[in-house]
């Protein structure tokens, strides 16, 4: 009796300690939700941050992912954990986060038209209701709350301002006749803005966690780049109705990410940038794909469902390259890898890659513009590592200039009528600076600096490059007008942590100053 009434004790003393201790040891579902739900999605499926399962983690094997949730990644949004979080507890999330989801959403074409929400307030105009130059409109994408807000470019005043789904992120894309404009958020909402009213027409949800959105040439359709499900959404710009969904399989049978896709409108076509296998995907939506009649044959290279709409044809690289600038007339794809492996440039006529890029220190290709300079056309873009810009002879591919900048810069902006390019600094302890540099001899004519100690970053001109729009990329910001001839200031528009702005003439005519 005795010996059981001191066992049942030690037993119980024996279990509260393990109790305790099993309470010391870190709940990984306690840290996720403490820590990542809140970019990451309550279900790991993403929102501002990308989906954190084992499908979308693939490449960080090791103990990379660790490092990752330590010290955060360069040129995103994800911080370091190291000063919240300690080894063990890290080890114990990283860990978590490759154990694959008990399932994954299937995201077809059925449950996609299922999240269509019609704007039931939403009447067609007849015309233009604002009685602004519809095509000196300007988009403000204002992170800070969700909004965006339109912009008159002549008065640079605010027309009005609409609520967007959460973490906008890319460039919004207008219709080719500038009266619709399509915003896509990264947990993969779309939402479609009628500029005549300035009135949602409405949304759907083409992808679980999505990267960017292409127009169409033509305008019918809407292509929604995917990392998961890892799959090219193709809405019809019309009702919003699915018209594809493509899955992404490389030629050696692994499926991939789609980083980007981008629009190739004297092609006829969306030119995807892949995460996970060294190909570039063409998908054709002209009536008559180019199959024929080059120097190559398309199905020597692999071309799948020739008579199906939206026929892919893909191009095999030498390594992986997710992140692309085009040559005006669209011919060649200049590519580089966000792991900073370098560059190269694929002709797409062709479909081989013919020149090497000297690119150190993580370019952000997609930010580049060109221009004329000597007699040839130049391109530039920042790095997102290094402090300075590289400019590029877009006939012999090699860097033929490099700028010297206060620190590494995320975009770069100019435009026909302007003798200057703007590219900002926007990492660093100069990321209040913006540089203002002659096109011709890439002297820095001027670095502003308009808010002590705030990030300042990204310009966009109005369509006759009279005025150049800059953002104070906070919480409290603003979007700054200046003059684009003299760089005096001439007004600030309170903003919500305002971050992209979209002038609709200079986005339809594919301005050579401006992203595409
Ligand atoms: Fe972007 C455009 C990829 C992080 C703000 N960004 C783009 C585009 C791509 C891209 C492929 C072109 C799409 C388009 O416009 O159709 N961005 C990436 C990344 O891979 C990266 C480095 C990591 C990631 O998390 O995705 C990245 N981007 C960021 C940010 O951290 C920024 C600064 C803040 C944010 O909102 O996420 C950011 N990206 C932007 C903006 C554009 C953009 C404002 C449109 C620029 C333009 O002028 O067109």
């Amino acid at each position: 009796m005795i010996r059981n009434i001191i066992f049942t004790s030690a037993a119980a003393a024996l279990c509260a300690l393990a109790g305790q201790l099993a309470a010391a040891e870190p709940e990984p579902e306690v840290l996720f939700a403490t820590h990542c739900a809140v970019c990451h999605g309550d279900d790991r499926l993403g929102a501002l941050g990308p989906a954190l399962i084992p499908e979308a983690l693939k490449r960080l094997k090791g103990d990379k992912l660790q490092a990752v949730i330590a010290q955060g990644r360069d040129a995103t949004q994800m911080p370091g954990f190291a000063d919240q979080l300690n080894a063990e507890e890290i080890a114990v999330l990283a860990a978590y986060l490759h154990e694959p989801l008990p399932d994954i959403p299937t995201w077809d074409k059925a449950r996609i038209e299922s999240t269509l929400v019609l704007n039931e307030d939403y009447a067609e105009p007849a015309g233009p209701e604002h009685g602004a130059d519809p095509l000196n409109l300007t988009i403000v994408v204002e992170t800070g709350d969700h909004h965006i807000s339109i912009l008159d470019g002549d008065k640079m005043e605010v027309m009005q301002r609409l609520e967007t789904p959460l973490a906008v992120h890319g460039g919004p894309k207008f219709s080719p006749d500038g009266r619709f404009v399509f915003i896509m958020s990264r947990d993969g909402w779309v939402q479609k803005v009628d500029l005549w009213n300035m009135a949602e027409v409405g949304r759907v949800r083409a992808g679980v966690n999505s990267r960017n959105i292409a127009m169409s040439a033509d305008g019918k359709w809407l292509a929604v780049a995917n990392y998961l499900p890892m799959t090219l959404t193709i809405l019809s710009t019309d009702d919003l109705s699915v018209a594809e969904v493509k899955e992404i399989v490389g030629k050696n049978g692994q499926p991939s990410r789609v980083s980007a896709v981008y629009q190739a409108p004297p092609r006829e076509s969306f030119v995807l940038a892949l995460k996970d296998v060294p190909e570039i995907w063409e998908v054709f939506y002209g009536e008559d794909p180019p199959f024929y009649g080059f120097v190559h044959d398309y199905r020597d290279e692999g071309v799948l469902g020739y008579d199906e709409p939206f026929p892919v044809r893909q191009i095999t690289l030498k390594d992986i390259m997710d992140d692309f600038f085009f040559s005006q007339d669209y011919e060649y794809v200049m590519g580089a890898s966000r792991d900073g492996m370098g560059g190269h440039v694929v002709d797409l006529v062709i479909g081989h890659t013919i020149a090497a890029l000297d690119l150190p220190g993580m370019p952000h290709l997609g930010s580049g513009i060109t221009w004329e300079r000597d007699g040839r056309t130049v391109m530039a873009t920042p790095h997102l590592r290094d402090s300075l810009l590289s400019v590029i002879d877009m006939k012999s591919w090699e860097t033929v200039a490099q700028v010297a900048t206060d620190g590494p810069g995320f975009f770069l902006r100019s435009h026909e009528n302007t003798p200057y390019l703007w590219a900002d600094v926007f990492f660093g302890p100069n990321r209040d600076v913006m540089h203002v540099i002659d096109k011709q001899s890439l002297e820095i004519v001027k670095s502003l600096r308009p808010a002590e100690g705030k990030t300042v970053a990204h310009v966009e001109f109005d369509r006759y490059g009279k005025y150049a729009l800059v953002s104070i990329w906070e919480q409290d910001g603003a979007v700054i007008v200046y003059d684009a001839a003299t760089l005096e200031e001439i007004k600030r528009l309170p903003m919500v942590k305002p971050s992209g702005k979209y002038n609709v003439f200079n986005k339809i005519t594919f301005s050579a100053g401006t992203s595409h």
